[in-house]
């Protein structure tokens, strides 16, 4: 039986790298809600580097918002866990020990406010997925959205992410517990924008002085992050557990790449991230933009019509040479054209690294994982390049055609059935014949370019040749 990864049996699991500092010195600086497994593969990572460099005041404290699925993996773990990085040729393992303790907010959520108010909390860090910022079409605050309706009528017992961190900043502005850096992580455009609008959304009913102490006192700076981290599997656990006699529920495998740039916006101290790897810089979104309508939206797109094609993994949809040439194509032939480069950046070999890192078989990346949440995506990584090609005036009938496979893939049932999307659920219901007549009306899930007459129409006239057509014949008309 193999031993379960712990403080006690770190000492057994020789094939990984261990924390190098006491951790028991450490002191908590940071609050990390949504503890996935990109966080801990992600921010985690960088900040035990700081850690490792001898900093001790970069602990971090988690919280979830529902489920106690992470905190009843890592807690018997005394929260230690291993990330593995899969080169080609070896596994590299490495167990983390920045993560503290990961609370949850339907039990713990006074403690959350608390450490919020804490003044030795420096910085909050946010991976909630898009939806959890509950934006509407206009990028406003949702204010229809059930959580922040709650968030608003209850200031005191929030149930959204962005309603506790409105919560505990009150309570910061009255413990006098000073500045604070809240830092999104999602693949958000402006992240950091987002994140400020929505807690003002949720902040200014309380009163003007809370408003005002934000602005004085809170930072939100943009950050573009990348790495590609599929969700772990029982098989990973059990190879590690086969590889090095330890057990870790909370394993977490990873590509080699990561990247994370920052805008350097902090209110308050930081850990030196950069000493790590990340990238502090005046301006992010020009990098954030260009990761979000290359890589992203290209996943999107091996996503879908992956799916459509019986693809499970990304890696499979990068081995069918229509969807590998579909891929190329759309980055070199509609992307590229549209984007904005970072100054002396290598476009063209960003361009390849993201294929080749999508064609990496030894990251299984489900194309369901990626399918998940597609209502709130695609306006992200899609339209903004779509957008751009209807004021020029030119053909993107690839980039359209994303958009066509999500829909097809979302009023399918079988496929449909593989990956979440709470924000589709009006197309869930339709079928693959009601959803043309009702087109209109779904495609306002993209805001004001729901009613752009062109995309309307070639979305629909996609959706319509996927289905009489088929999938190949649509693409080799696209590629020919
Ligand atoms: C993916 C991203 O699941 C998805 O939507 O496109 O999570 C992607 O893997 C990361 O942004 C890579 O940095």
């Amino acid at each position: 039986m193999p031993d379960r990864l712990s403080q006690k049996t770190l000492l057994a699991f020789s094939r990984a790298r261990h924390p190098s500092y006491e951790r028991s010195k450490v002191k908590a600086g940071i609050l990390h809600i949504g503890v996935g497994g990109f966080h801990r593969a992600h921010q985690a990572i960088y900040t035990e580097d700081v850690l490792a460099s001898g900093d001790l005041r970069w602990g971090v404290i988690g919280a979830n918002l529902r489920s106690t699925n992470m905190r009843d993996r890592l807690a018997p773990q005394d929260f230690l866990y291993t990330t593995c990085t899969r080169h080609i040729d070896l596994n590299e393992y490495r167990v983390v020990g920045a993560l503290q303790n990961v609370l949850t907010l339907s039990q713990q959520r006074q403690e959350i406010i608390g450490l919020i108010a804490s003044p030795s909390i420096k910085i909050i860090t946010l991976t909630i997925t898009e939806k959890g910022y509950c934006l509407n079409v206009s990028g406003q605050l949702n204010e229809d959205h059930p959580d922040v309706r709650h968030d608003l009528d209850n200031p005191a017992m929030p149930v959204s992410a962005l309603g506790i961190i409105a919560a505990g900043l009150k309570q910061r502005m009255d413990n006098r517990a000073g500045p604070i850096t809240i830092i999104s992580c999602d693949n958000l455009s402006e992240n950091g924008n987002a994140t400020a609008r929505t807690i003002g959304g949720l902040l200014v009913r309380k009163d003007r002085g809370i408003a005002h102490w934000v602005q004085d006192h809170v930072q939100f700076p943009s950050t573009m992050v990348d790495r590609i981290v599929p969700k772990t599997t029982e098989a990973d656990i059990a190879l590690l557990a086969t590889e090095s006699g330890i057990e870790d529920r909370g394993l977490v495998v990873s590509e080699p790449f990561s990247q994370w740039i920052i805008e350097d916006r902090f209110a308050a101290e930081r850990p030196e991230w950069e000493s790590a790897g990340a990238q502090i810089v005046n301006n992010v979104s020009v990098h954030e933009q260009m990761k979000l309508q290359m890589l992203n939206a290209t996943h999107s797109a091996l996503a879908y019509l992956g799916l459509l094609a019986g693809h499970e993994f990304i890696h499979q949809a990068m081995q069918d040479p229509m969807l590998h040439r579909f891929a190329d194509y759309l980055l070199e032939t509609e992307v590229l054209p549209v984007i904005v480069r970072p100054k002396d950046f290598d476009i063209l070999q960003y361009k390849q690294s993201i294929l080749s890192r999508f064609a990496n078989s030894q990251i299984q990346y489900r194309t369901a994982q990626v399918a998940s949440d597609g209502s709130q995506k695609l306006i992200q990584r899609v339209y903004p390049s779509i957008q751009n090609h209807i004021e020029l005036g030119t053909p993107c009938q690839g980039l359209m055609l994303i958009v066509s496979a999500w829909l097809r893939c979302s009023c399918n049932k079988e496929i449909a059935g593989e990956f979440a999307d709470p924000g589709a659920a009006m197309i869930r219901g339709l079928s693959e014949h009601e959803l043309p007549e009702r087109l209109q009306s779904v495609i306002k899930i993209f805001g004001p370019a729901g009613s752009e007459k062109r995309f309307l129409q070639e979305v629909s006239t996609g959706y319509t040749e996927l289905g009489q057509k088929g999938l190949t014949a649509v693409l080799q008309n696209i590629l020919k």
